[in-house]
């Protein structure tokens, strides 16, 4: 069976907040049941069933749902993406969780043997009552790593899903034309416009030639600053070349009237060759149906001064050359075996 990629998992897993469990508690705390006319002590019935349902809707939304979330390997990657979210301690947290709902079912066979044993309605009455005052007591001093856990499940379903297929990462800086490429060769149909930062989260998409199957993700342009320094939407592309990549396309605009300098663009594509190293790169100088070619000469010359890496040159927006150049990158992955998504592919030096 096909395994399911992290975001599906997680995202089929839905667990209720404190003030969820409290309104059905109190609703099975206030409905009337119904027992047989003939059956003697007919509060025990009555509460021992109470107790049961509200027991059966713990464990089914609460507990079975965090051990479902307990095997559900999280790779360094989606750990990263939880962090840009302020969500640290993930499996930690979702684990001292598990163990502290356990007690829910020990309490439940403590207090159905109350009821049992209970003399009148009165008194198995205040033994539901009890119960419940325990169950909702752990569920308010575990709200806080609940609602982490919640937080946690609604931002990994909502990242692409990602396969153990080799993958290409394009970067580089705003409005170079990354979203333009992906979306023209590969099923990923991302958002393109003439603004900086249209692209904030990362696409997904998938590229089929001569058999192979790999994955191409566009991310959010980086500017040239220290790593330190970037912020949440730039360090998502920066974490996904870092932990996703087994190739890398930089994306160049050439263009005089650029968004960001060709200075710029080459201080960026510095700094990524110093991180990553420039085996698995290649630059890509896009635009080429607009620029002069004394210009695309000199962006080229500029570009071969800082890096051995391949050079290609396209047209993102007319289709120029990007079949040439899918067809290279896929024809050297097939080459190199691709690792999983837990582990990057190449070592970062810091
Ligand atoms: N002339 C020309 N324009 C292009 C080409 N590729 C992209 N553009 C234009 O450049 C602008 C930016 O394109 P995007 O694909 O959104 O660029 P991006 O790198 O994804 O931008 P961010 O998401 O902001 O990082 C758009 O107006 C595109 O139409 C190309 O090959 N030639
Ligand atoms: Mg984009």
């Amino acid at each position: 069976m096909e395994e399911k990629c992290v975001s599906e998992e997680v995202g089929s897993i839905r667990i209720p907040d404190f003030n969820e469990v409290r309104e059905y508690v109190f609703k099975v705390y206030q409905d009337r049941i119904s027992v047989p006319k003939r059956l003697k002590r007919k509060y025990v019935a009555v509460y021992l069933s109470k107790i049961d349902r509200v027991n059966s809707y713990l464990v089914d939304r609460v507990l079975n749902n965090l051990e479902r979330l307990t095997k559900v390997r999280i790779g360094k990657f989606y750990q990263e993406i939880l962090k840009l979210a302020d969500i640290n301690g993930y499996e930690q947290t979702l684990n001292a969780l598990y163990r502290r709902m356990k007690v829910i079912s020990r309490l439940w066979k403590v207090y159905r043997v109350g009821i049992k044993s209970s003399l009148d309605a009165k008194e198995a009455k205040k033994v539901f009552r009890e119960y419940i005052g325990r169950v909702l007591s752990i569920f308010r001093r575990s709200s806080t790593e609940l609602d982490l856990i919640r937080n946690a499940v609604t931002i990994l379903s909502k990242t692409p899903c990602i396969e153990d297929l080799p993958t290409i990462v394009v970067a580089g800086m705003p409005q170079t034309g990354k979203s333009t490429f992906v979306g023209n060769v590969s099923t990923a149909k991302p958002k393109v416009s003439p603004f900086p930062f249209t692209t904030k989260d990362i696409v997904l998409g998938h590229i089929e030639l001569d058999g192979v199957k790999v994955q191409i993700v566009d991310t959010p342009g980086i500017l040239d600053r220290p790593i330190n320094e970037l912020n949440p939407i730039e360090r998502r592309a920066y974490i996904t070349i870092k932990y996703l990549a087994n190739y890398i396309l930089y994306f160049i605009d050439p263009l005089e009237d650029s968004y960001y300098s060709i200075e710029s663009q080459l201080n960026l594509l510095q700094m990524i060759i110093n991180e990553f190293g420039e085996e698995r790169i290649s630059v890509v100088i896009n635009k080429v149906d607009s620029v002069r070619p004394e210009r695309l000469e000199y962006v080229k010359k500029l570009v071969s001064e800082r890096t051995k890496a391949n050079i290609y040159t396209i047209s993102a927006l007319k289709n120029l050359n990007t079949y040439n150049l899918i067809k290279d990158v896929v024809s050297k992955l097939r080459k190199t075996p691709h690792n999983t998504v837990s582990e990057p592919s190449f070592n970062h030096q810091s």
